[in-house]
C-alpha cells in the first residue's frame, strides 16, 4: 500500500511523466518552437526572402542549414507547405560553384545530390547559375547567388539534439 501511495505522489507521477516523455520522444522527433517536424527533420518556413549567402547564414544562425531534399517525399512535403504558406521559389542548400555541372549540397559540402526534381531543361546554366531553388510545383531551377528566394532552414530532429534544450512547462522544447 505504502508503495501504491509513493507512486501516485505527484512528484513521482511527474518523473513518470517526464520518463514516457523522453521514451516517446526516442521514437518521434522533436524539434524547437516554431519548427515542423517531419520524418526525422526539423524545418522552419521563415519570411527572409534574400540571396543565396545571407540565406545560408540565416539558417546557421538558427543552429539550422537551408533546406536539403533529399527524396520525394520530403519534396513533395516541402511544396505542400509552400503552396499552403504562399511561398514562391526557394532555396536549396545546394550548388554547383566549384564544379559547372556537379551538385554539391550543404552543409556536408562535398555531398552530391542524391534526389533531383529539376524542371524540364534545368539546370541550363545560363549565364552561370549555380544554386538550386524549389518551386511550390516542387519542380527545382537553377539561378543565380544574388537572387532573392525565400528561405526555408532543416536541422536534424535526432533526440541527442535535446540536451541542448530545456523543456518548458508545456513539454516543448525551449531555445
Ligand atoms: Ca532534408
Ligand atoms: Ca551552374
Amino acid at each position: 500500500m505504502g508503495v501504491l501511495l509513493e507512486l501516485l505522489h505527484p512528484k513521482t507521477t511527474l518523473v513518470v511523466v517526464f520518463i514516457l516523455f523522453l521514451c516517446h520522444a526516442g521514437v518521434n522527433a522533436v524539434c524547437k518552437l516554431g519548427w515542423i517536424e517531419h520524418c526525422s527533420s526539423c524545418y522552419k518556413f521563415t519570411d527572409n526572402h534574400t540571396d543565396w549567402e545571407n540565406a545560408n547564414t540565416y539558417c546557421q544562425g538558427l543552429g539550422g542549414m537551408l533546406l536539403v531534399i533529399e527524396s520525394e517525399e520530403e519534396n513533395e512535403f516541402i511544396a505542400e507547405e509552400m503552396r499552403n504558406s504562399g511561398m514562391s521559389s526557394t532555396w536549396l542548400g545546394c550548388n554547383d560553384a566549384s564544379m559547372e555541372g556537379t551538385w554539391v549540397c550543404y552543409p556536408e559540402g562535398v555531398k552530391k545530390m542524391q534526389y533531383t526534381n529539376w524542371a524540364e531543361g534545368k539546370p541550363d546554366n545560363f549565364n552561370y547559375q549555380d544554386c538550386a531553388v524549389i518551386n511550390k510545383k516542387a519542380k527545382w531551377n537553377d539561378r543565380y547567388y544574388v537572387n532573392d528566394m525565400y528561405t526555408i532552414c532543416e536541422t536534424s530532429s535526432r533526440v541527442s539534439a535535446m540536451s541542448c534544450y530545456i523543456l518548458g512547462p508545456d513539454g516543448r522544447i525551449q531555445p
